[in-house]
């Protein structure tokens, strides 16, 4: 019988030495005027690692760059962290951190750690107040690694988890995560909608991505509604095990992998991925003019065209393994892209970055235009794979996309090696 009786008394035990350790946190904005950044620093030093932190609603002003290291920690984010609007202040690359390597991208706030959750309850989040610096790019030249900040970065994470987060005006990407592994966002709503009565009618919010994943293995992303003016989610070198499941893109470039192959040094790897459940749809072109892809592919040619972050090419790697299932588009440009000549020139030495085993599978929806941009070819698909090393394997089942009415649905498949079930009417334009 004592065999019975010990081990719930082990537990309680346990329980107990949890209970003295166990250390809570609540802040509520200082209010109108004041700064939040070291309450909100103070608060996570003391109970991000093994406590639990919670923000009451209402708006957080913060006016510097901020990392929370998260360890066996819950956050409660029930109101925004509102980053103050001043865009030569975070141009200064000394206000921002660097910590993702692509394209020498800046951020403003930075979350590491392991065994965390972060849960914005739907009415929190970040307030990236990007108005000012959206109208100011309206009239400067813009370039990639030039400091606009990322709103969230999750860098060197593991198990982390994102849930009920709103990003409202995020002045560059919203998301990003980096050198990371087993992190999953669910319930993700994201909002870069120019107001600016001067921008009317025009896409004033490039590069407003709604995730950009980098270095980073087995990531989920569930449940996202993004309205944005770039690419929905952006799959960049060596995301590995990625699964993304509902999915809203309103308005933008559609969902991305790449751009692959930038940095000659580097191989890109990307393999694994499951998209599905997905819809892309056009909003008010004045709010909002781009639907440009449902889902695209993208590698820079095989000939270095400069240096990263604005130039490159020639890098090397491979896309293996994809599964986009379940799609719904909804007047899109073109609905299925691939292409292997981004910064490139006439005459560059064909990619030798392979995309193989792609799927794709029960798509139904319109596309507006039947034209892609890079072919000046009409088709409802277009993909354009290397000479040098051709796309292995590339199958459709129930792809029902239409372009507009009275066309043939038409498709372009260059070097393929491995194409099959486009049946039902399906032309090929060569
Ligand atoms: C944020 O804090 C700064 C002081 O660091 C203050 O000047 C500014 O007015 C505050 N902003 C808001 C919206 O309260
Ligand atoms: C950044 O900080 C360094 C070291 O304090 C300083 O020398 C430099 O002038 C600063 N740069 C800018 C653009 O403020
Ligand atoms: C992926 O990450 C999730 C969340 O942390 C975890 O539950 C799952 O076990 C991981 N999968 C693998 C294969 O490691
Ligand atoms: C995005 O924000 C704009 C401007 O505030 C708003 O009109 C629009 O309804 C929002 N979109 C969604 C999907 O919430
Ligand atoms: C899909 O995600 C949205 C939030 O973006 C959510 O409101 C909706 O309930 C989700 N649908 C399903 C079937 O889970
Ligand atoms: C690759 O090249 C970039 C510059 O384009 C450099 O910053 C990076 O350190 C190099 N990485 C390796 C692994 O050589
Ligand atoms: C991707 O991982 C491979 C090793 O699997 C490495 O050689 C390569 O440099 C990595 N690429 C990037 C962009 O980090
Ligand atoms: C096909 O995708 C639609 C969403 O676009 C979904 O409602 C439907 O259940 C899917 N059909 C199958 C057989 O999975
Ligand atoms: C945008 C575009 O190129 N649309 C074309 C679609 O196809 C019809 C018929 O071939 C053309 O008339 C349109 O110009």
């Amino acid at each position: 019988m004592t065999t019975m009786i010990w081990p719930p008394i082990f537990l309680i035990f346990l329980l107990s030495i949890g209970q003295i350790f166990a250390k809570d946190c609540t802040l509520s904005p200082l209010g109108i005027g004041k700064d939040d950044t070291t309450q909100v620093e103070a608060a996570i030093a003391a109970c991000g690692q093994f406590g639990t932190t919670t923000f009451e609603a209402g708006t957080y002003n913060i006016t510097r760059k901020m990392t929370w290291n998260l360890v066996s920690s819950k956050v409660h984010l029930k109101g925004y962290l509102s980053f103050k609007p001043d865009v030569l202040y975070w141009l200064n690359a000394n206000n921002t951190y660097r910590v993702v390597f692509i394209q020498s991208q800046a951020s403003w706030f930075v979350i590491t750690g392991s065994d965390f959750e972060i849960d914005a309850h739907n009415t929190g989040g970040i307030q990236g107040n990007g108005q000012q610096s959206w109208s100011y790019f309206g009239t400067h030249a813009k370039a990639d690694g030039d400091g606009r900040p990322i709103a969230l970065t999750l860098s060197k994470v593991t198990r982390g988890i994102v849930r009920n987060f709103r990003i409202v005006s995020p002045p560059f990407w919203a998301h990003t995560v980096a050198e990371s592994k087993d992190v999953i966002y669910d319930g993700i709503y994201v909002n870069a909608t120019n107001t600016d009565p001067l921008y009317i009618g025009k896409n004033i919010v490039p590069n407003t991505d709604g995730i950009n994943t980098y270095r980073s293995d087995n990531i989920s992303l569930f449940n996202w509604d993004v309205t944005c003016g770039d690419d929905c989610l952006a799959i960049k070198g060596n995301s590995t095990n990625i699964h993304a499941r509902n999915v809203t893109c309103r308005g933008g470039n559609g969902i991305a992998f790449g751009s692959l192959g930038q940095y000659v040094n580097l191989s890109d790897i990307v393999t694994d991925v499951v998209l599905e459940d997905l819809l892309m749809t056009r909003i008010d072109p004045n709010v909002q003019p781009n639907m440009g892809n449902g889902v695209y592919f993208k590698s820079w040619t095989g000939t270095v065209n400069g240096v990263p972050p604005t130039g490159g090419g020639g890098g090397t790697g491979n896309v293996n393994n994809v599964v986009v299932r379940n799609v719904k588009l909804d007047r899109v440009n073109a609905p299925l892209h691939l292409y292997q000549t981004n910064g490139g020139h006439t005459g560059d030495r064909p990619s030798t970055l392979q995309f193989g085993n792609l799927q794709f599978i029960n798509w139904t929806g319109t596309a507006l235009t039947n034209k892609s941009k890079s072919s000046q070819v009409r088709s409802v698909i277009d993909i354009e794979c290397s000479v040098s090393v051709g796309c292995a394997g590339v199958s459709f089942d129930h792809f029902a996309v239409t372009g507009p009415t009275g066309q043939p649905p038409r498709f372009i498949c260059q070097n393929v090696d491995g194409l099959s079930g486009l049946n039902g009417g399906w032309r090929m334009i060569s």
